[in-house]
This record gives structure tokens, C-alpha cells and sequence, in this order.
């Protein structure tokens, strides 16, 4: 009797000051922390009564605010159940704990008023380890510099890809751009909407990203870094197009999937895969649009501008002579050796790249030309960006450009103006996902292959209603969707290599898991809850919101990629930038 008190007395006392003293996963919150003047919110997981929360500060010796949790509630997509800390009334910048009696402490997290200036920075740096073809250098790297692969000097022209100038096995060259995602692949319909999505975070914020700096080797070159980053990739894009047709190969990579090595020690043929009507409409938006940008930049590029225009009506004018040219990798492969098997991208359906291609086109060139197409292939509907759905990016452009595009009678602007504002309304309408007081997850079927892009997509949404309108509910709410990728999630991580307490370790990307390095490359998001489970890994739980594995077997939840990446970094960059504006404050 005596002896089992005594072991009681130890279990207790073990609990006390080692289990509880340690951050527990059972309180989610953003686990960098918030704006200063912005709601706060955490998500106590697990059963539990309702009861006090506690703010503490860092040392865990005062208490600064309390407050009471919600009753539970139980959550839609997963049999998680949940209790609300809400501390948005305490505003005072510094760094705390939260401490709930049966769940115990949290990540420690701030309040500032840049408190995503990091995330920003990381997020578009991540780029930079993506490069290809060159060595990443350790002044930039660190510990993740590494030497270079995949040359791309001598690509061969797949026999899909054969034209009269260019026979099979014909080599050219097509250095640079980023790899893809885990893989080492390039593809121009993913590199379609990651580019179109990081030159409108230049577009729509640029004071914040003209300063911004990633220390890359072109830093202080009198170009922003974004912009340094994008023409990394613009480059090798460029060198995807034809110059006998004006078509684009739609992607350049290897017969089949590098193993999990380095680069360096890559050494499989590439080719230049089949010209796509996708391909050619994604890349003549990307140049239409960067055209536009680096004219602004014409004394640091003379003629890039011009040959980006150039180059995206000679895209426009392959795809109207070839409308229908679908990516069908199957198809392919019944046709011709050596058969491709690595990413797809096959896109059935090119209404929504022929408007975005048709917006970006328009508004680089004020031409008439461009307005009966972005009339007749104006979607329907309002649906999110994803690599096969680009048509809100043209609607984005469009309203960016609503008062500098000429009054062409036949151009829909208030209809799409309608669209958007439509589509971000119905996302806060709906009161989001309640468990977790986010916009991310109201939707079973925002868990797809990719979900956390979901979530950085639709905080693009509302942060153009935002821009729109100036109704700060639509910044609220974008900001849920970064509290959720920051650790507010059924999951309980943070999706960010390298940021926040608890992240991914062992994310699916080539690059993180042979370089022998325990902590993965920062910056990169990975992909998040998918109950597809398509890799057929092992997954400790696989409702909608909570099929995630932080193992490097998931590709199908933990790859990174960078058409996820970089709505990322708008958004974070979004929310810096807004941040700054005077005055501006989140409540
Ligand atoms: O469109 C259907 C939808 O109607 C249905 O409700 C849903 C149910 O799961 O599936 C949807 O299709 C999915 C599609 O993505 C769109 O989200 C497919 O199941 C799913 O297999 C498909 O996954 C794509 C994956 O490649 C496999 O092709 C991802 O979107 C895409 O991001 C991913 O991209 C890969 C590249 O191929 C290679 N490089 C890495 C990259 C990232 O994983
Ligand atoms: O590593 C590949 C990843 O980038 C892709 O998204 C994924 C789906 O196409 O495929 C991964 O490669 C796997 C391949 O499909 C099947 N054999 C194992 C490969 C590595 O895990």
C-alpha cells in the first residue's frame, strides 16, 4: 500500500514537472504568434470541461490575462473535439504561454506587429533551394548549400515533341527554373500559376516587396529579390518555346522519377515533352504579365520586357492555331518510347487558361484584341486557383487594372468584380469552419491533394475583396487561414519547415531527405491533410482533416511544391505589407 502511494506520488509528480512542463500538442495556435491588434485564438483539442485559460508570460511566472474556453464543440471532419481561447481583447507585444488546467502549456508565441516578416521572407527564400542547374553557395545556403545538377544544356526532344525543324532526339537547351516540388522535374503548367500568383504579389504589394530581401547572389543588384527570384525561373520558361511555332513544350524532365538523391548525382536523359495548349496559354499569361512588370524595370533588363511580350503573343497565336492540343501522359505513352511517367499535369479542360492568358494579355497590351475572348471564356462560375483552374488570376489582374484598362463596352469588369467578391463572401458566409474559427476546412473538399494550398489560395480571395472593398472582415478572415497553416489545424503542426515549435521533419522532397541533414530545407509548405492517401503510406489517422504524415514516404500529404509555395508567400507578404499601412490595424 505504502509502496503504491509512494509510485503514485512519483507518477504525479513526474506529470507535474516534466509532462506538463513540456509544450503540450493538445493547445493549437499559430505557433509564430500574432498581430498585436489582430484577434488571437487557440484551439484546446481533447476532452475537456470548460473552464479558465491562462496568458502567462514567457517565464511562465505572471499571469497577464484570463479568460473562459467555449463549451466543446465537436469538429466536423475529424472526431476531434474543441475548446476556444479567445485573447484578442489582450494586445500587449511580447512573448507568451498559454496554460489550460487539463491540457497544460502551449507553444511559446508573441504579439508584434511584424509578425509574419519571417514567414514572408522564408517562404519566398525557399525558392532559391529550388534553383536548378547551378550550385546553391553557402553564403546564401548554409548548412543547405549544395553542389549543382541537372545541367539541362543537352534536353532531348521527346518524339511527342517532334516538328519539322525539330526531330526527335534533337538536343536544346533549357538550364535554370526551379524543380517542381519533391521531384526534379520542371513543368510549365505548374509554373503557370506559381509565377502568375508571385509577380501579383509584386503587382499588389510592391513597396512592401521592393525592400523585401532574401540574401540570394543577386541581392542589392537594384531589382527587388522577388522579382530576381521570378526571372530565375522566367528564363528557363522562355527557353521552353519553340522559336520555329511559337508553341510550348509542356514540361522538361526525366523519362521517370529521379531516385531520392542529389542532384549532383543525377545523371538520367531529359527531354522536352509535347507542346500543350495549356502550356502555351499558361506561359503566354506569365509573359503577358511579366512584361508588364519589368517594363518598370527596363533600364536593369533592356528588352526583356519586350521579348516577354513577344514571346506570349507568339504562345497566343500557336494556341489559337492549336486549341484543343491536350496533355494526356496515357495517350502519350500507347504512342511513343520511352514512355513519361513522371508528373502529369493533364488538364481536360483550357476555358480558364484562355481567359487568364486573354486578362494577363489585355492588360499588358490595352489592346481590343484580347476583350471578345475574355468574354466568351469568362467562367460561369468563380472557382479557386489550382494549377488546372487559373481563371481568377485573370479576374484578379483584370480588377487590379479596372481603372487603367480602356472603357471596351463587351469587357464584363462588374460582372467579375461581382465573381470575386461573391466567391470570398460565400467563404466568410458560410461562418467557416467552426471547430477551429477558421475559413480553411468549412469543406470536406478542402482537403485534396495540395489543401494547404487551398487554404493560402482562398486567403488570396479575401485578401483581393480586401483590396476591393477595404472591409476588414476579409482580412480577419484571411488571417484565420495563416493561423490555421501555422498550427490552428486538426493536426496540431505547423506546415512550414523550420517555422513555429512542431513542423514538418521529414517532409517528400528530394532535396531534404538525401542531403543528410536532420532539419528539412525552410521555408517549404507541405502539401497537408489529404484523405486521398494516394501514396499509401502509413497514416495514424485519416479523417479529412487530420490524414497527414510527416514522414517522407507521403507525397500525397507531405510533398512541397511550388505552385503551394507561393501563394504562401503572398499571403504572408499581404499581411506584412497591410500591416504597415498607417493606421492600419487588423480589429
Ligand atoms: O479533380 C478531382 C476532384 O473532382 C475530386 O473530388 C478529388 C477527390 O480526391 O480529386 C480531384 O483530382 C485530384 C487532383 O489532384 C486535383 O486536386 C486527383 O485525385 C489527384 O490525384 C491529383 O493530384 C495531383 C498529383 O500531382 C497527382 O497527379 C496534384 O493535384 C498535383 O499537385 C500533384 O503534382 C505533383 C506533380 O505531378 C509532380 N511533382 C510533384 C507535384 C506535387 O505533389
Ligand atoms: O517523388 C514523386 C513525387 O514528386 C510525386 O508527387 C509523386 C506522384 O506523382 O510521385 C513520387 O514518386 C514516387 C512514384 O510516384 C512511385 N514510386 C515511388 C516514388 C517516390 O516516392
Amino acid at each position: 500500500m505504502k509502496r503504491t502511494a509512494t509510485v503514485l506520488f512519483f507518477i504525479i509528480v513526474w506529470n507535474h514537472y516534466f509532462l506538463l512542463a513540456q509544450p503540450s500538442t493538445n493547445i493549437q495556435l499559430n505557433q509564430a504568434g500574432f498581430y498585436t491588434h489582430a484577434p488571437k485564438i487557440a484551439v484546446i483539442t481533447g476532452a475537456g470541461q470548460s473552464g479558465i485559460f491562462y496568458l502567462l508570460s514567457a517565464n511562465k511566472k505572471d499571469t497577464l490575462y484570463k479568460g473562459m474556453l467555449s463549451a466543446s464543440e465537436n469538429s466536423a471532419y475529424s472526431s476531434t473535439t474543441t475548446r476556444i481561447a479567445d485573447f484578442s481583447a489582450f494586445s500587449t507585444a511580447g512573448s507568451y504561454i498559454l496554460f489550460v488546467q487539463d491540457a497544460g502549456y502551449s507553444y511559446p508565441f508573441s504579439l508584434r506587429g511584424n509578425i509574419h516578416h519571417a514567414l514572408s521572407r522564408a517562404s519566398l527564400k525557399s525558392y532559391y533551394y529550388q534553383r536548378m542547374s547551378i550550385p546553391i553557395l553557402p553564403q546564401y545556403a548554409g548548412q543547405w548549400a549544395r553542389p549543382g545538377g541537372h545541367p539541362d544544356k543537352e534536353v532531348l526532344i521527346h518524339p511527342s515533341a517532334v516538328s519539322d525543324k525539330r526531330p526527335a532526339y534533337a538536343v536544346i537547351s533549357s538550364p535554370g527554373g526551379w524543380y517542381d516540388a519533391g521531384d526534379y522535374n520542371k513543368y510549365i503548367v505548374n509554373s503557370g500559376i506559381s509565377m502568375g500568383t508571385l509577380l501579383s504579389a509584386y503587382e499588389d504589394f510592391p513597396f512592401y516587396f521592393d525592400t523585401l530581401q532574401t540574401n540570394i547572389p543577386e541581392t542589392g543588384n537594384g531589382l527587388p529579390d522577388i522579382i530576381n527570384e521570378i526571372l530565375y525561373n522566367l528564363r528557363w520558361m522562355l527557353t521552353m518555346q519553340d522559336p520555329n511555332d511559337g508553341g510550348v513544350y509542356h514540361k522538361c524532365t526525366n523519362a521517370a522519377f529521379d531516385k531520392m538523391i542529389m542532384p549532383a548525382d543525377c545523371h538520367n536523359t531529359r527531354y522536352v515533352v509535347q507542346k500543350s495548349t495549356a502550356a502555351a496559354l499558361d506561359f503566354a499569361a506569365v509573359t503577358a504579365q511579366a512584361s508588364r512588370i519589368l517594363f518598370k524595370f527596363k533600364k536593369q533588363l533592356p528588352g526583356l520586357s519586350d521579348s516577354c511580350l513577344h514571346a506570349a503573343k507568339y504562345a497566343w497565336q500557336w494556341a489559337k492555331e492549336n486549341p484543343a492540343v491536350l496533355y494526356d501522359q496515357n495517350a502519350m505513352n500507347a504512342l511513343y518510347q520511352p514512355a513519361i511517367t513522371t508528373g502529369a499535369y493533364g488538364d481536360r479542360n483550357v476555358t480558364d487558361e484562355w481567359f487568364w492568358a486573354a486578362c494577363e494579355l489585355l492588360a499588358a497590351t490595352k489592346k481590343e484584341d484580347y476583350v471578345q475572348d475574355i468574354q466568351h471564356y469568362q467562367p460561369a462560375m468563380a472557382a479557386l486557383p489550382s494549377w488546372s483552374n487559373v481563371a481568377m488570376l485573370g479576374s484578379y489582374t483584370l480588377l487590379r487594372y479596372q481603372n487603367e484598362l480602356p472603357a471596351y463596352k463587351q469587357l464584363p469588369l462588374p460582372a467579375i468584380r461581382q465573381q470575386v467578391l461573391g466567391f470570398a463572401g460565400s467563404l466568410i458566409g458560410n461562418g467557416g469552419n467552426r471547430a477551429f474559427r477558421t475559413i480553411m476546412g468549412q469543406s470536406k473538399r478542402d482537403f485534396i491533394w495540395g489543401s494547404n494550398a487551398v487554404a493560402m489560395n482562398q486567403g488570396i480571395a479575401l485578401i483581393n475583396a480586401y483590396l476591393l472593398t477595404k472591409d476588414k472582415r476579409y482580412m480577419n478572415a484571411a488571417l484565420t487561414n495563416a493561423d490555421y497553416i501555422l498550427g490552428r489545424n486538426a493536426t496540431g503542426f505547423c506546415f512550414v519547415t523550420g517555422m513555429g515549435s512542431r513542423s514538418p521533419m521529414h517532409i517528400h522532397h528530394r532535396l531534404s531527405i538525401a542531403d543528410g541533414i536532420a532539419e528539412p530545407i525552410p521555408g517549404l509548405l507541405a502539401g497537408g491533410p489529404n484523405p486521398g492517401m494516394q501514396d499509401k503510406c502509413t497514416y495514424a489517422f485519416t479523417a479529412p482533416e487530420t490524414a497527414y504524415t510527416d514522414t517522407d514516404c507521403s507525397y500525397a500529404s507531405n510533398e512541397t511544391a511550388i505552385n503551394w509555395n507561393a501563394p504562401l508567400v503572398y499571403v504572408s507578404g499581404a499581411l506584412e505589407a497591410l500591416q504597415y499601412e498607417a493606421g492600419f490595424s487588423m480589429r
